[in-house]
């Protein structure tokens, strides 16, 4: 983007350079269309771009995240870990990067502020944040789930005058925590990484901590030349596996209720999983633990016991444990020592629901009971999560529709693909997908082939816009909440069910992803092609 005035025209413009939008751009320029990608960031990676905070790493096993498009590409790429760590991730999307010659089809560092579809046209215009502008046909959103941080509405957020970051706007040059002292505030997935790794190093560490999340040991290990070996060797049964199961885990669900066994081999069932590495026991557990209040009543007993034995508090202990959710209703953060740390002489947790944080000021933290001084603030607040990226660009649609007061009251879609009035705009692992709940670069191969398959289908019709049916997206959204009903997590505040309580709008419950599963999902998007697109009015 070298010319204020003129307006860049492409076939399709894709927003977002992470794995889907790398993806994206590859299928598409093999299929001949002229396609730009546009990046807010200064190099491909997405989350893995923006989120280098200590001890960022995979929870899915490396081995069944990366993509399956390619030989090539499984056969040159060695993980050196099971749950490979972000500098290693990230250099895994520059290989990609560099193996597709990518980079040469994006723009960097162009953030995109408003999209409008022009109806005579038949085509998107895309504003970015410098005034430039972009036009396409399609317009393809890549932006991530979890790709709009949040910070905390708390008075003074903005007064400190120490060293401050939040976890997933990491900066790029190395920060050290020796002889600092260090406040985490959020103890979700991101944060449980960070304390973990921050007090290996730390002068002091304190975590504040507003609502504990159940978590269970990742059990991470190298990976050898010879065992990556055997791993490429079984490249196609692995992807087969994954595609068969519910979140494209390695890990499936025990055909057996909870209630079908003794106590005592339910016990040695759930010693089994824990032992195991990963999400085995979150996702590998008796098909009833997330859907049963019993069955996940017996897991949520099991993993309080497991937590009590590696603290030396007990009081401390009764913070750490949560109590108003059972285990794996809302996301399991996967940890490494994480619950030793508190065992640390040098690690204080302080459990705001007891004193509130009331404001930050200059120096550090003050609670309702006393003043906290830092060096060093970290904000693992996570996201405005799923429908917060759509949000922080204007985009409207067909007749001045804009996005963000029909997803007002939560997400309606069809297929978590394209939205009723807003005609060729296709939305990649958008909400009420099923990639929300999966091993995501899965879900991306997926989402991805169905949304390139589509495009060409049209080409060849010489059809210019494609747009969900009022009935379409009605059916597939409540066909969303009918499958989510069934899940224990739909009664719990958390991101899957929208609630943010930092950001206006998301205080009410309501549900971001698709709960039928990834197969299932699959096999609705293959029939709706198969019967010409079925839901979808071409023109
Ligand atoms: P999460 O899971 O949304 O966690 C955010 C954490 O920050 C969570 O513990 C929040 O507590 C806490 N938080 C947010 N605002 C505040 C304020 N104002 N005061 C205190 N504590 C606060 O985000 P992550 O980045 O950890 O993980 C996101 C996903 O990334 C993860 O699930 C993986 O899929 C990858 P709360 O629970 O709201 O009380």
């Amino acid at each position: 983007m070298t010319n204020a005035a003129a307006v860049e025209r492409w076939d399709a413009i894709v927003v977002g350079a992470g794995l889907s939008g790398m993806y994206q751009l590859l299928k598409l320029r093999q299929m001949g269309f002229k396609v730009r990608v546009y990046e807010a960031g200064s190099d491909v990676g997405g989350t893995w771009y923006w989120n280098r905070y200590p001890g960022c790493r995979f929870d899915s096993e490396s081995w069944t995240y990366g993509f399956s498009f390619s030989e090539e590409v499984l056969k040159e790429w060695s993980w050196s870990e099971h749950f490979s760590g972000q500098p290693d991730n990230l250099r895994y999307c520059n290989f990609l990067a560099d193996k597709f010659d990518l980079r040469r089809d994006i723009t960097f560092g162009a953030r995109v502020k408003a999209a409008a579809w022009h109806d005579a046209a038949d085509e998107w215009e895309v504003t970015f944040e410098d005034g430039r502008r972009a036009r396409a046909r399609f317009l393809i959103t890549a932006l991530g789930p979890l790709s709009a941080p949040t910070m905390p509405v708390i008075p003074g957020a903005g007064d400190f005058k120490g060293e401050s970051f939040h976890t997933g706007l990491w900066p790029h040059h190395p920060v050290s925590f020796e002889n600092k002292r260090v406040a985490v505030i959020g103890t979700g997935a991101s944060g449980v990484q960070a304390i973990t790794e921050i007090a290996k190093t730390v002068g002091h560490l304190t975590v504040f901590q507003r609502t504990p999340n159940w978590c269970t040991p990742l059990r991470n290990s190298r990976i050898e030349p010879a065992e990556m070996a055997a791993i490429r060797a079984r490249y196609a049964e692995i992807f087969a596996q994954c595609r068969d199961n519910w979140g494209c885990f390695i890990h499936t669900a025990d055909p057996r209720h909870a209630t079908d066994v003794t106590p005592e081999e339910r016990e040695a069932f759930f010693e089994k999983l824990y032992a195991m590495p990963g999400f085995a026991f979150w996702q590998g557990n008796f098909r009833d633990a997330l859907t049963d209040q019993a069955a996940n009543d017996a897991m949520t007993a099991f993993v309080t016991k497991k937590i009590r034995a590696r603290l030396n508090d007990q009081k401390l202990a009764d913070k750490l444990i949560p109590t108003n959710h059972g285990y794996g209703t809302r996301r399991v953060p996967l940890e490494s020592g994480y619950f030793e740390v508190y065992n640390q002489p040098n690690v204080k947790l302080v459990d705001l629901r007891e004193t509130p944080i009331e404001r930050i000021d200059a120096t550090g933290i003050r609670t309702s009971d006393t003043h906290y001084d830092f060096d060093m603030i970290i904000f693992a607040t996570g996201f405005d999560a799923i429908t917060g990226a759509f949000d922080r660009i204007d985009i409207t649609g067909r007749g001045g529709r804009k996005l963000r007061d029909k997803w007002a009251d939560g997400p309606h879609t069809y297929l978590g693909l394209n939205v009723e009035g807003f005609p060729n705009m296709l939305t990649l692992v958008g909400p009420h997908n099923a990639a929300t709940f999966c091993n995501i670069p899965r879900c991306i191969e997926q989402n991805v082939d169905f949304v390139t398959a589509l495009l060409d289908h049209m080409r060849h019709k010489g059809q210019t816009r494609v747009e969900a049916t009022p009935e379409a997206e009605e059916t597939w959204t409540e066909h969303v909440y009918e499958t989510g009903s069934k899940l224990l997590a739909m009664q719990v505040d958390s991101w899957i069910t929208g609630v943010n309580k930092n950001v206006a709008g998301r205080q009410k419950r309501t549900f971001m992803a698709y709960a039928g599963g990834a197969p299932k999902y699959r096999q609705k998007c293959e029939e709706i092609a198969a019967n010409g697109y079925e839901g979808f009015r071409l023109q």
